[in-house]
């Protein structure tokens, strides 16, 4: 079996060159115009295999097996990416996925077991507010009322954006029965630096850590910035930076450096130089590989906003987005995965970045496979992947594909 390397880095590419904002950046946020062009282009791509999308976009490229009865074995993950991101999160483990079919298919190699890519909508919160938009409802942890309750920053609701979209019926059809797969694999960038900085190329992912994120609103009173004096101000910023510096404090004082916590966002009205800051939207994104832990910083985060509205004379209202248990990778998936490496070597290692993954893991057994990326960056214009290591991890996730669908 050969990866053809050529036509996965020129997918990659012209993947890449389906953005609204210019090279080397990548921001394509999900249902937008270059997000529908994007899927367009990769179905474009899917001869020989069955296409289907749900509800929500969610997208199915099937390889039909001999045995097309039997659960399918799954890979995948996303293309939408986050404002002023990079080319690689995601992408390599849909294009990645779809090579490995190409490349088996190729070789004479045909499964038993179907195999099956599957594109999942809205990985990134950029637009809902909510991470995983797609494998939530697939695996049942997001309801359908989540149609009409999300909005976007316009004020659409996720119903009338995934029509417009031309993404119709209900989200009751989206969710996936457990035994759907007997097997899911993903392939994505570490996204962190563990693996160039120890020389290895492949990452066996054993567990995900357990995101949250939670939005907080502080309401202070405005005013004029020369006439109101200090000592009677009640100023929502500098609430907001109390907060941010508590929830530093509070991951970096858990005992563990799997403990992580980042203000992302940080909206201050009126947003005027000359203006006190009455109202301040920001958001918090929480976590670690350890429920407790996470939790327990959740619950330190809370008390220092009660500090901080009794000592500022503020207004807090913290509304929880989502708060997520921890995934732990099926031992199974990950031995064949490990199996799969050959030769190579690897580690067996945690997921701090969340994926697609963590909720498929809910309906089937599930692991994760990793390649390194360039100075563990991510989420960035200069997120990089290098052409061998990608070459290498679809080559692992190939041979990985071809001994769970010949599993009867
Ligand atoms: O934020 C994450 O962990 C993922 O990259 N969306
Ligand atoms: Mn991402
Ligand atoms: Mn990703």
């Amino acid at each position: 079996m050969q990866v053809n390397r050529n036509r996965i880095m020129d997918q990659l590419d012209r993947l890449a060159s389906f953005s609204d904002v210019p090279a080397p950046a990548v921001t394509r946020v999900v249902f937008s115009p270059v997000d529908l062009a994007a899927r367009a282009y990769i179905k474009g791509l899917c001869d020989g295999f069955t296409v289907r999308e749900d509800a929500v976009g969610n997208t199915f490229i099937r390889w039909v097996g001999a045995e097309p009865e039997l659960a399918a074995v799954g890979t995948g993950s996303h293309i939408d990416a986050i404002p002023h991101s990079g080319r690689y999160d995601g992408t390599v483990g849909v294009l990645g996925g779809l090579e490995a079919m190409q490349a088996l298919r190729e070789s004479g190699f045909h499964p038993r077991r179907s195999i099956e890519l599957l594109m999942f909508t809205s990985e990134e919160p950029t637009r809902f507010g909510i991470g995983c938009l797609g494998s939530r409802l697939l695996c049942g942890s997001l309801s359908a009322s989540a149609g009409d309750r999300l909005k976007d920053t316009t004020g659409a609701t996720l119903n009338e954006v995934r029509s417009a979209a031309g993404f119709t019926g209900s989200l009751e059809q989206v969710r996936l029965q457990p035994g759907y797969y007997h097997a899911f694999a993903e392939l994505h960038i570490e996204q962190g630096p563990l693996l160039e900085q120890r020389g290895v190329p492949l990452g066996v992912v054993t567990a995900i850590a357990a995101p949250a994120s939670l939005r907080i609103t502080i309401e202070g009173e405005g005013g004029h910035a020369g006439a109101v004096l200090m000592p009677g101000r009640r100023d929502a910023f500098l609430g907001a930076a109390e907060i941010a510096l508590a929830l530093e404090q509070a991951a970096k004082s858990s005992g563990s450096i799997d403990t992580v916590a980042t203000t992302g966002i940080c909206n201050i009205f009126p947003g005027a130089v000359n203006s006190i800051p009455s109202r301040v939207e920001m958001t918090v994104d929480a976590r670690d590989i350890d429920l407790t832990r996470r939790d327990v910083m959740l619950a330190a985060l809370s008390t220092a906003c009660d500090k901080v509205k009794a000592a500022r004379g503020l207004q807090i209202q913290i509304e929880v987005v989502n708060a997520d248990a921890p995934a732990h990778c099926d031992p199974l998936v990950v031995d064949v995965l490990a199996e799969s490496c050959g030769t190579w070597k690897f580690d067996r290692m945690v997921s701090r970045a969340y994926h697609d993954s963590l909720f498929l893991s809910r309906i089937a057994p599930t692991a994760l496979l990793f390649i390194p990326c360039r100075g563990g960056v991510s989420h960035r214009p200069d997120e990089n992947a290098s052409p061998e290591d990608i070459v290498r991890g679809i080559d692992v996730l190939a041979r990985a594909l071809a001994k769970l669908a010949e599993v009867a």
